[in-house]
């Protein structure tokens, strides 16, 4: 018999809903409106329904981190875009999951762009040094302010919480642990990777799965590859970190930076679902719905239901 969606960290079940309103870490409007989307779905209602209690967070709320995808040029650093903005942020987020985690309750937060996970990873191994985190994408998000070309704050986030490039991290960055060892963490979904971010890759020794390790070994596989390069003895606490442009726009349109040749719909529930068999998920992040480049509304559908369905299989929704 297989295990079944099981949470050894959580015999609770609680859990509190972190929601990320924000699109300051790159310059398209409307990222800041997923977590809206989400839980008009019915999100926090179909968490209850697979047992958890609920608990919503705004973290953000009432303060101006949201609809800024203006150029603001007084919030530069070198190269980077609004640093300033992604610092407060940011931090405001660490604080939210840090506090979640304290109480016994999973932080499950819902994005905004993938700046806001340099928030929930340092909230994670915060209270949890030994996590280990999967980084569910199409893109490595691993520039540093030295590599980075679009200057955008969601191509940077692993960077800054492993510390490379440390002499030129913006001051509103600063605040940022350095918390993350390359051999505890893994990506699957990667096409489209900057050629310094590849260096940065090799030279940290760092795993990453692409689209072709997953065409190659098959999914179930490359989630084995991955869990046994970070975690290989099967104790330490999962942070999950799913960006959906890793899912094919076929599935997911409404994304900031959508890539062809993604997950299948199938295959992204999938990966949440054996995440949650493990027993060892502690933090989950779903990030990047963006329903204003929708299309039409049933790219915003197809978008906002994937995202919400993402979630509940990792949080124990099953077939049978
Ligand atoms: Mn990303």
């Amino acid at each position: 018999m297989l295990p079944g969606p099981h949470y050894d960290f959580y015999s609770e079940k609680k859990l509190s809903l972190v929601l990320a309103p924000f699109s300051g870490g790159q310059c398209k409007a409307g990222t800041e409106d997923g977590p809206k989307y989400m839980l008009r779905h019915g999100l926090a209602h179909e968490l209850q329904e697979l047992g958890w209690n609920v608990n919503i967070q705004e973290p953000l709320a009432g303060v101006d981190h949201q609809r800024r995808t203006e150029e603001d040029t007084s919030d530069v650093y070198k190269n980077l875009k609004k640093p300033q903005l992604v610092g407060e942020a940011t931090e405001k987020i660490k604080d939210a999951v840090q506090g979640a985690l304290r109480r016994g309750e999973m932080p499950v937060t819902l994005g905004g762009d993938h700046s806001i996970s340099m928030g929930t990873v340092a909230g994670v191994f915060s209270e949890h040094p030994d996590a280990c985190l999967l980084w569910i994408d199409a893109h490595a998000d691993i520039n540093t302010t030295s590599t980075s070309s679009s200057g955008n704050l969601h191509g940077c986030p692993v960077s800054f919480v492993m510390g490379l490039d440390p002499e030129n991290t913006p001051p509103a960055l600063k605040w940022v642990p350095k918390c993350l060892k390359p051999n505890k963490i893994a990506y699957i979904g990667l096409r489209d990777v900057d050629d310094a971010e590849k260096k940065i890759l090799k030279e940290n020794n760092i795993k990453a799965y692409s689209m072709y390790h997953v065409d190659r070994y098959g999914l179930n596989a490359v989630i084995e590859m991955a869990l046994q390069a970070i975690n290989p003895d099967g104790t330490s606490p999962i942070h999950l970190s799913y960006d959906v442009d890793a899912v094919d726009p076929l599935f997911v349109p409404a994304t900031g930076t959508p890539v062809r040749g993604g997950l299948t719909l199938r295959e992204s529930l999938f990966l949440s679902e054996r995440i949650a068999e493990t027993g060892r998920l502690v933090a989950l992040d779903v990030m990047e719905c963006n329903p204003s480049l929708a299309i039409h509304d049933l790219h915003v559908i197809d978008t906002i239901s994937a995202g919400c369905a993402i979630a509940r299989c990792a949080l124990g929704e099953t077939l049978l």
